[in-house]
């Protein structure tokens, strides 16, 4: 017995409502309905279910890459099972059943969930000897020291990350809400760049890319990390915490598209609050948001189209 039988739970709906073939599968989905260092708005628990609702009622073929969903061979195996009110127990199981994923040659896909189940997913593909570097679609760094007296806040996603991972290179896409600590942590580290919405005023989509296509150029394995509050709130106010003058699903999906590759060894898509969210519109962005980034994995650099 191994630990997805001991810490994943079966769930009702698969993503895009197709069971997969598990044997054949390349991509393993993972729901982690966790919420609880959540500071503003709550709810995150029920991304998983409304992502994969949504999930099975949008077309199935890609935005700006070629392919359809159904091509792509993953499995979806259920939601870790998590403890509410406990980061770190959690953190751990879906380190555990993470590194069992890649571990058996499988890339684990997260549907969150609060974002500092990253941490969960970066610390299983590490134990699995993977080293990625970290694509970043988040309003936010996250890069704090602790947050309210909490090291496994959600804000503090990316500076435990970085600690697991050591001084890989971080290309972060829509970043506009950080204090000064965090501006000051990115400005002094030369691996990390970011991309904020208004330099799409003076860069046109297609150089943030080629931007950040350079920077990740010599990475061997590459982890995908999306948090949904990315989009603009007018796109995804379904989110813990909205944050205006964001990216719109026009600019970011090609952007996915053109930047997913075949190094993917790990993503994620958090942060999903349905309870927030108006008409269901942030979770269908976000099953579009997966659905575009497992074609690309899948299809490799040939499907790109920008
Ligand atoms: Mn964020």
């Amino acid at each position: 017995m191994g630990y997805m039988d001991l810490y994943v739970v079966r769930r009702p709906l698969a993503f895009a409502g197709i069971e997969g073939d598990k044997g054949r599968a390349l991509f393993s989905i993972i729901g982690v309905p966790f919420d609880s260092t959540s500071t503003h708005r709550t709810g995150q628990r029920y991304g998983p279910l409304f992502v994969r609702e949504a999930s099975m009622n949008i077309e199935s073929n890609g935005y700006s890459v070629e392919g359809f969903i159904e091509d792509v061979p993953f499995y979806d195996e259920g939601d870790v099972s998590v403890v509410h009110g406990n980061a770190s127990v959690t953190i751990d199981r879906v380190s555990k059943v993470a590194a069992e994923i890649a571990g058996g040659g499988r890339v684990p896909v997260i549907i969150g969930g609060e974002h500092i189940v990253t941490l969960g997913v970066i610390r299983g593909l590490k134990a699995s000897g993977l080293r990625p570097c970290v694509l970043v679609f988040d309003a936010h760094f996250d890069l704090r020291l602790d947050y309210l007296s909490n090291p496994l806040s959600h804000a503090c996603t990316m500076r435990r990350v970085l600690e697991e991972l050591g001084n890989v290179r971080v290309a972060y896409v829509g970043v506009r809400g950080f204090d000064r600590e965090e501006l000051s942590f990115v400005n002094g580290n030369p691996n990390i760049v970011y991309f904020t919405p208004r330099s799409l005023k003076s860069l046109e989509v297609a150089d943030i890319v080629s931007k950040v296509e350079k920077l990740l150029s010599e990475c061997m394995e590459l982890y995908v990390t999306i948090d949904m509050d990315v989009y603009d709130p007018a796109y995804a106010p379904g989110v813990g915490n909205p944050e205006p003058g964001g990216l719109s699903s026009r600019e970011v999906l090609p952007m996915l598209a053109a930047l997913v590759d075949e190094r993917v060894v790990g993503l994620d898509v958090v942060e999903v609050t349905p309870q927030y969210d108006v008409g269901g519109i942030t979770s269908m962005l976000a099953a579009k948001t997966l659905q575009e980034i497992l074609i690309a994995a899948f299809k490799g650099r040939k499907a790109r189209r920008l």
